[in-house]
């Protein structure tokens, strides 16, 4: 079996080419620990080559409530960067890994909570999701990749305003200004998580892997950089034999027409 040394705060379950992987911490509402997040990583360096698209979600009432701040023992300069750069590794492979990752949020999506959020490709929320920083007011910093990854959704300015005041963001508003692409109905964000893994499940996987893993290097490159990325990157995936045969049957009246 693929994953038989996790910690009990985790649990996998294929179904098909989906994989659900869920944070199962709620007396500690999925608080990570190094364990939870150590585990994290056993999970996405070993995800069955059939995988074809993951959803992450959180038992109980909440997504996740961050770094566990029993575990902030003193730690000198050195351990402190250790630490995040341990967060930003596994992270990384959440964000970089060999499958599209669907986030399914309620509740509290807070500190390293978000920055989980933030590192997986589609976030869908329901009406008990909040988003907060904590870290502004516990007197810290974030360290799971934050400073990258959310001014890239909702803008520095908006990032700036969470940590200085403690700003909560709404599950509306959250939608609203880019922290979750979905807002459904309270109760139903698994739901729709596994409707939208479906669908990326049936995409041709080149077509997956330049938007999860070359998409975000063009933005990240300069314009003459990411305009040749960009140029190299179709004309692989359009000599891929998946997509003639694709295109062929679209031409051929086999194929949906968009938004059917
Ligand atoms: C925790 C944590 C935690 C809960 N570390 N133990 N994150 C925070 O600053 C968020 C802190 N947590 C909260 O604000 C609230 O817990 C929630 C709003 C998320 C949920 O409230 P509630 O009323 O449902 O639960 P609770 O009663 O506050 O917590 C239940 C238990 O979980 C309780 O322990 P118990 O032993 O008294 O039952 C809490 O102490 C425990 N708990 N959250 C440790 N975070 C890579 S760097 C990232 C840096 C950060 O993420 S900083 C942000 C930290």
């Amino acid at each position: 079996m693929f994953y038989s040394d996790l910690p009990q705060s985790l649990s996998v379950e294929i179904r098909n080419e989906i994989l659900l992987l869920g944070l199962n911490r709620p007396e500690k509402r999925n608080a990570f620990n190094d364990e939870l997040i150590l585990g994290i990583e056993k999970v996405f360096d070993n995800i069955p080559t059939a995988i074809r698209c993951i959803v992450i979600y959180g038992l109980g009432n909440h997504f996740s409530a961050g770094l566990d701040l029993s575990e902030l023992k003193e730690r000198n300069v050195m351990q402190g960067v250790y630490h995040s750069r341990m967060w930003h590794r596994v992270l990384d492979k959440v964000q970089f890994g060999p499958a599209p990752v669907v986030a399914v949020l309620h509740g509290a999506v807070v500190g390293g909570g978000l920055e989980l959020a933030a590192a997986c490709h589609i976030r869908v929320a329901d009406p008990t999701t909040f988003y907060a920083l904590p870290e502004g007011q516990r007197g810290i910093f974030v360290g799971g990749g934050a400073s990258v990854r959310l001014p890239k959704l909702i803008g520095m300015a908006r990032m700036t305003d969470m940590m200085l005041t403690g700003r909560v963001y709404k599950a509306e508003e959250g939608e609203r200004i880019g922290l979750a692409q979905y807002l459904v109905d309270t109760g139903a964000g698994m739901e729709k998580g596994l409707e939208l893994a479906q669908k990326i499940a049936a995409n041709a996987e080149m077509t997956n892997y330049a938007l999860t893993h070359v998409l975000p290097r063009i933005t990240d490159a300069s314009q003459n950089e990411g305009l040749l990325l960009e140029s190299l990157m179709a004309a692989i995936a359009q000599s891929a034999p998946e997509a003639k045969q694709r295109l062929k049957d679209f031409l051929e009246g086999r194929a949906k027409k968009v938004g059917e």
